[in-house]
């Protein structure tokens, strides 16, 4: 079916094929990434944009011992395509396949894993550190894109390597998109360098232009180096790069692979750091995506033909974090809404039509977003980050330091806390319990519902200390029944359920936060059928816990289960336990949850399955146990 791509063994087929037919072939590659990621989901518009970029890498570049690195790592489908993965795409991010993500253990190909942003020129930086040391000759290339660059790491590692000798090649692939619209001043820089014709002309035009003022010859041009260097600053906004100590060669059409393999081969031969700078169509060569490289960032499956998703009536999480955003934000002029370059995803997109003097996207900035929310704080606002459980373990030490020491009133709106799925290991947001709940000062919270979200965060917004908020990924379960609490109390649980009790049975309470409260609902249900009734309790406060209610159950000979989306260790089983430890010896408790591991990929129900976290899971676990 496909002519090429058929044929194609390895990447030393690209270094023997003319312009020609690795045009074809780029054609082919793209046609085969709409096909497979149709059915399977997937990152599909960046990797659109880097077809011609990973062809022209593997032409140049000798992966048996040179080192690539992808920034996020989303774009590497390409990449596993033609480094001996072609034929696993129908199993990409489902349980036991290819991830999609760089993975070491999937190929020796792969050098580095990633997921987070803006980590790859640290790692080649530090890969050609152990070059140097070890006397080894390869180059190592990070790729990171405009979004990616707007991340902190990425500048620290920028301001390290432009002062070491050692050389790395950073590709900075500018698509001018981060999931939406790339943000900042980074950003309008290198808008700067893409559109101003005065910049690319003057580069080749300034010895030229010199040599042709009255009395400027050759002689004087040389020595004039300091004044071109001026005139350049006048001219061109800043060499940012180059003054940092990178050189910068660019901007580069990121499509031609002419263009690009004689780039590339010019900075293999240049013994300094460099930083090429291309430009690339992000969703490049399938219509939809190129039209609409916001929705195609990361999709779901769709119908290839008209590029239409399944559009779900559940109401999410997410959407009902920004609608209440909305009716908070008409009634209460301080609050303000924070993303790091999360909008759609967080569910902030209309908040952020409506409110735009309210609402604020910093770029991949985890650690700054937090730290800006702490001073806006100090002035009287109220801030509310929302970010992704995941990627707030960046700013850890902005939570502890500058929010929660001085208590600042701000609200961490932490969303796909739990197994979100797909992305695997580097996105599944099992451990914010764990690092948020012994931090003095902070107070967290989890809805069992999606209403019940509404009614928190409301009641987070009015409180005078910090509050974190975590709720999972997608909606409420249909074939649940659960109304919100309407009256919250600081610390206090909701009791759903009172078992039914004589004096032979045993008694059995079910702690469960968030998610969980659904799976424990199933979970009654057949346990009940089994003769076992059980109290089922919203342990709505993760910290503080309800104490009171504790003792309660503890007097009273209760078999206390809790159940957590997220690991025991430090989480909700952990507090439970620390407190009861006090009070008696006597009374087991049983903790599910995960153990302290990574989560691989796969759907979230077969997940639940997996770790008996599904209402099956439970169940049998509480059985066993009893
Ligand atoms: C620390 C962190 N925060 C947020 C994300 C979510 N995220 C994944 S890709 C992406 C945008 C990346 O943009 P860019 O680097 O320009 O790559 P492109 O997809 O445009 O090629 C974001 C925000 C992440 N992976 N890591």
């Amino acid at each position: 079916m496909y002519k090429i791509l058929d044929e194609y063994k390895d990447f030393t087929d690209i270094k023997n094929m003319d312009y020609d037919q690795l045009d074809v072939f780029a054609k082919e590659i793209r046609e085969f990434l709409v096909e497979k990621v149709s059915k399977t989901g997937g990152h599909l518009a960046s990797n659109l944009g880097v077809v011609e970029l990973t062809l022209s890498l593997l032409r140049v570049f000798n992966v048996s011992s040179d080192k690539l690195i992808w920034d996020v790592g989303h774009q590497a489908y390409v990449y596993k395509i033609l480094t001996g993965r072609k034929d696993k795409f129908d199993n990409l991010r489902k349980f036991g396949g290819i991830s999609g993500f760089p993975k070491r253990e999937e190929s020796i190909y792969d050098f580095f894993d990633t997921g987070h942003s803006s980590t790859s020129i640290s790692a080649a930086l530090g890969m050609a550190i152990a070059r140097d040391i070890n006397g080894e000759k390869n180059e190592v290339v990070s790729v990171i894109g405009d979004g990616a660059l707007t991340g902190g790491m990425a500048f620290e590692a920028l301001n390290d390597a432009g002062y070491r000798k050692t050389k790395i090649i950073i590709i900075l692939n500018d698509n001018q998109m981060s999931i939406a619209k790339n943000v900042g001043g980074m950003s309008k820089y290198l808008n700067k360098l893409r559109l101003d014709p005065k910049y690319t002309k003057f580069k080749e035009d300034v010895d030229f232009t010199l040599k042709k003022i009255p009395g400027v010859g050759k002689g004087m041009v040389n020595s004039m180096g300091k004044m071109k260097d001026a005139i350049k600053q006048l001219i061109v906004p800043s060499m940012l790069f180059e003054d940092m100590g990178i050189k910068y060669l660019g901007p580069i059409d990121g499509h031609n692979i002419k263009e690009l393999s004689e780039v590339l081969s010019m900075a293999k031969n240049i013994k300094d750091s460099v930083i090429i700078h291309i430009i690339t169509t992000k969703g490049k060569g399938y219509e939809f995506a190129e039209k609409n490289p916001n929705k195609f960032h990361g999709i779901g499956p769709f119908d290839s033909e008209n590029g239409k998703t399944l559009v779900s009536s559940i109401e999410t999480y997410s959407n009902a974090f920004g609608n209440e955003m909305i009716e908070i934000a008409k009634s209460n002029k301080n609050l303000v809404a924070i993303t790091a370059a999360m909008r759609d995803g967080t569910g902030l997109s209309k908040f952020s039509k409506m409110y735009p003097e309210r609402f604020f996207d910093v770029g991949i900035a985890e650690q700054h977003a937090v730290t800006l929310a702490a001073g806006m704080a100090c002035q009287g606002l109220k801030p509310v980050f929302a970010v992704y459980s995941t990627f707030l373990q960046r700013a850890y030490d902005q939570v502890l330091h500058d929010i929660s020491i001085q208590k600042l009133p701000i609200v961490l709106a932490i969303d796909r806390a739990g197994i979100v799925g797909e992305d695997g290991e580097t996105h599944q947001g099992i451990f914010d319990l764990s690092y948020l709940s012994h931090i003095p000062n902070m107070t967290i919270m989890s809805p069992k519902c999606v209403e019940e979200l509404k009614v928190m965060l409301r009641w987070a917004v009015e409180q005078n200390y910090p509050i974190a908020l975590r709720y999972p990924k997608g909606g409420n379960n249909a074939n649940v029944k659960i109304s919100p609490i309407r009256n919250i109390k600081l610390g206090k649980w909701e009791v759903i359920y009172e078992g039914d009790y004589n004096k032979q049975s045993k008694k059995v309470a079910i702690l469960s936060a968030g998610k969980m409260v659904e799976q424990s609902i199933f979970a009654k249900e057949k346990l009940s059928k089994a003769g076992i009734s059980c109290t089922l309790i919203n342990a709505c406060f993760i910290k503080p816990i309800d104490k009171e209610l504790l003792k309660k159950l503890v007097q009273e000979n209760y078999f206390i289960v809790t159940i957590e989306d997220n690991i025991i260790h430090g989480g909700l089983g952990s507090l439970v336990l620390e407190y009861i430890n006090t009070i008696t010896s006597d009374i087991r408790v049983l903790n599910l949850g995960y153990n302290n591991e990574f989560i691989p990929q796969g759907s979230v129900e077969q997940l639940y399955k997996i770790y008996k976290l599904d209402a099956d899971g439970i169940t049998e676990s509480i059985l066993n146990s009893l």
